[in-house]
């Protein structure tokens, strides 16, 4: 398959509230999408880098520079079977998965497409629905944070994250426990605690949760390793696995209990599958992570959730859980505490060129 065209568009889309975890707030997300064209298929790609170089040291203008300047100039003209034969544009780019990914996952839309599957069987999943959870970011009050996790609860989310920080954390989740005993809860702390605040950590041993999510620096694994020996909460490790080389580094010195993949940090779904599989033979159970992806990114989230080893709920929630209207149609919806994966050719669900249009802001075409 010779790629006839290729297009990146920053589209913007409203958050219907503002997300805030310990690093920093998201308000309006400036999504990038990536578009690959060849012989009549179109395929679709997204890149998951934030506003701010908080999550990641990507941000949504790095990845445009590394994508344009480097990346796209080179997929335009060349010539694919499969996202394996991708490799030689990213030569030479030292980091930036995330603008990696964009690219690499729309590859693997395209092949699934040109082949009539399913991307959900084109990587090997087995799955026609996955379990889901949602993830809450930080509330001004108390009060604020119950209300919010009541409703989701009614909408049928089986699995609630709160985003904590030094201050929010302890008190906060033990009140939300008593509150909701029947409900699993795990916090995300995104970076935000070091060792010397062991005895709050500890605390938050206490608490029943299902996990910790990135407790200490994302570049900490023996920290990491430290505090899960201290602890009886599993760790997962979000920010520090942005590779399979980091995922058998944690393995090794058992920084942690969990793994979250996300496809956009890892940089595509290749190395996120190859983390799947090593998680697998290890024994080490692993869930999609989410970064408040449109209906683009939700879908490839989806369908590497399909795998075997994806056993506990991922952050794939419900288009509405974050935009008014999802640039894909049919929506992504919640039916009793799952999402069904799609099993239309490649990412399975149509991309609204209407709204794609309407609400881009810059496009360049190779
Ligand atoms: O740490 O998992 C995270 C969103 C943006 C950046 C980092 C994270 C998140 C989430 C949201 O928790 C998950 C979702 O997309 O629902
Ligand atoms: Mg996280």
């Amino acid at each position: 398959m010779k790629v006839d065209r290729v297009t990146i568009r920053e589209i913007r889309m409203q958050l219907r509230e503002p997300f805030e975890i310990s690093s920093g707030v998201s308000h309006d997300r400036r999504v990038l999408l990536v578009t690959l064209q060849s012989g009549g298929i179109t395929a679709w790609g997204e890149c998951v880098a934030g506003e701010t170089p908080a999550y990641s040291y990507e941000t949504t203008d790095t990845a445009w520079s590394i994508l344009t300047d480097l990346i796209l100039p080179r997929v335009s003209g060349s010539v694919m079977e499969s996202s394996a034969d991708l490799l030689h544009v990213f030569e030479g780019i030292r980091g930036h998965p995330m603008a990696k990914a964009a690219v690499e996952m729309a590859a693997w839309d395209l092949e699934a497409k040109a082949r009539g599957g399913s991307l959900a069987s084109l990587v090997g999943g087995v799955r026609d629905c996955v379990p889901v959870g949602v993830s809450i970011g930080l509330q001004p009050t108390d009060d604020e944070l119950h209300r919010k996790v009541g409703d989701y609860i009614e909408e049928g989310y089986a699995r609630v994250k709160i985003k904590i920080k030094p201050g929010r954390d302890v008190g906060m989740l033990r009140g939300l426990c008593d509150r909701f005993p029947d409900v699993a809860f795990m916090a995300d702390a995104n970076s935000a605690y070091s060792l010397e605040d062991l005895p709050c950590l500890r605390e938050l041993d206490q608490l029943n949760l299902i996990m910790i999510e990135q407790p200490l620096a994302h570049d900490d694994y023996l920290d990491h390793a430290r505090l899960q020996g201290e602890m009886e909460t599993p760790i997962c490790l979000d920010e520090s696995i942005r590779s399979v080389r980091d995922a058998a580094l944690a393995l090794e010195l058992g920084a942690c209990r969990i793994i979250n993949i996300k496809p956009g940090r890892v940089g595509g779904l290749s190395e996120a599958k190859a983390i799947h599989d090593l998680c697998v033979e290890h024994d080490m159970p692993v869930w999609c992570g989410g970064m408040l992806e449109s209906g683009v990114g939700r879908a490839h989230n989806v369908a590497l959730a399909s795998l075997p080893g994806f056993t506990l709920p991922g952050d794939i929630s419900a288009s509405k859980r974050y935009w008014k209207e999802d640039i894909v149609t049919p929506e992504f919806v919640l039916n009793s505490g799952v999402i069904d994966v799609p099993s239309g050719p490649g990412i399975g669900v149509e991309v609204r060129e209407d709204l794609v249009d309407a609400w881009s802001v810059r496009q360049v075409d190779f």
